[in-house]
């Protein structure tokens, strides 16, 4: 069946003579002036199945028209509606093409109106205070590195000094990667540490590098602890480097991260790859006599750090008679939850926008 408007046309013409044939009545003359108009009138396709829509209840109406007519009247009358209603849907698309050919031709574009609203995000909490302390490091001179999360057992324990039956490396904290028997054993770094050794092997000492990234634990989990969570590693090697120069960037460090001077103190700490091994407290930022944040001592622990061990700075490939060294390893994921008052660690990675908005 064709949809144009002639086709239309032609089929009321053959409901037309269909009438003529069947016996006169004031109805059936007012209908046949109906659909003569129509004919008269329908220009194009839209407007044919416009008046076929209005003329449709008289049409139905077949109780106007003596028997022997109707049914032919009825199956004519379908094939006009059909026809019609297939023009009109032609219509439509072309009209359709027509407005995007316009959109596409920036005909009516207006420059001065503001562009429609962007749904936007916003960088993590993590993000945002990595990023402060990157650009804090770099404008200071420190480079900014990056190592595998599968790290090699070797780079993980062994150069860093840490012993066979170092319980670090039981299963409790260590998530293992599934390797063949003989095959180099395979860990999700417990620490960022093991980048310590990989940047003592790639850059030329004196240096000074920053490694932000993730770490894996496998341990109980509470509002402290979450089995993945970030740190950030500091290394400096050069001639000299002593414990006043650690406590020296510790301290920018923190006022670069609270914006203030802040007290500090330090504490032995056993790590095997430092010697002497700090762990170092910060005066706490939102108190004075004690609060829930630091749970009423007034002091956070923040920073375990150290001068580097000889024998990491050997597995580095550097000569611990002529360079010294020292790191530190801040726990980003809690300093996050200071900056921000995040009560829980879980929250962070958690991935629920209603969390994630209020950043
Ligand atoms: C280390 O991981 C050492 N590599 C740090 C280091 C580097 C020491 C260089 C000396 C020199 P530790 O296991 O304490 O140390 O972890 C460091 C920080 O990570 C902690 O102070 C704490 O803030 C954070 N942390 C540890 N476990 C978790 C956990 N399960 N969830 C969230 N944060 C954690």
């Amino acid at each position: 069946m064709t949809h144009d408007a002639a086709s239309v046309r032609a089929l009321l013409g053959e409901i037309l003579a269909a009438l003529a044939s069947a016996s006169e009545s004031d109805e059936t003359r007012s209908l046949r002036e109906r659909l003569e108009r129509f004919v008269a009138h329908s220009d194009d396709a839209l407007t044919s199945a416009v008046l076929l829509e209005a003329s449709a209840a008289p049409l139905g109406a077949m109780r106007v028209f003596p028997k022997e007519a109707r049914g032919l009247v009825g199956a004519k009358a379908n094939a006009i509606k059909q026809a019609a209603l297939a023009a009109l849907a032609e219509e439509e698309q072309a009209a359709l093409a027509r407005a995007l050919a316009a959109e596409r031709s920036h005909a009516g574009f207006d420059a001065t109106l503001p562009p429609p609203r962007q749904a936007c995000g916003s960088l993590h909490p993590i993000t945002q205070v990595t990023r402060e302390l990157e650009d804090l490091f770099t404008s200071m001179g420190w480079t900014i590195l990056d190592g595998p999360e599968v790290e090699t057992e070797h780079f993980n324990f062994d150069a860093l000094n840490i012993s066979p039956d170092h319980p670090a490396r039981d299963t409790m904290d260590t998530f293992w990667v599934r390797t063949a028997p003989g095959d180099t054993r395979l860990v999700m770094r417990t620490h960022t540490s093991p980048v310590q050794v990989r940047a003592m092997r790639r850059l030329q000492p004196p240096f000074r590098a920053i490694v932000p990234g993730k770490v894996f634990r496998n341990e109980a989990l509470d509002a402290s602890h979450e089995h993945t969570f970030h740190q950030m590693e500091g290394l400096v090697v050069g001639q000299h480097v002593s414990v006043g120069h650690l406590i020296a960037a510790m301290k920018t460090l923190l006022r670069g991260i609270f914006g203030r001077e802040i007290e500090i103190r330090l504490r032995p700490g056993y790590f095997p790859f430092v010697e002497p091994g700090f762990e170092l407290d910060a005066r706490c930022p939102f108190c004075t006599e004690g609060c829930s944040v630091c749970k009423r001592s007034t002091w956070i622990e923040l920073l375990p750090c150290g001068m580097v061990h000889p024998n990491v700075l050997k597995a580095g490939g550097i000569d611990p008679e002529q360079w010294t060294g020292f790191a530190f390893g801040l726990g980003l994921s809690r300093l996050v939850m200071l900056r921000f008052g995040i009560d829980d660690v879980r929250h962070l990675l958690a991935g629920d926008v209603r969390f994630l908005e209020q950043f």
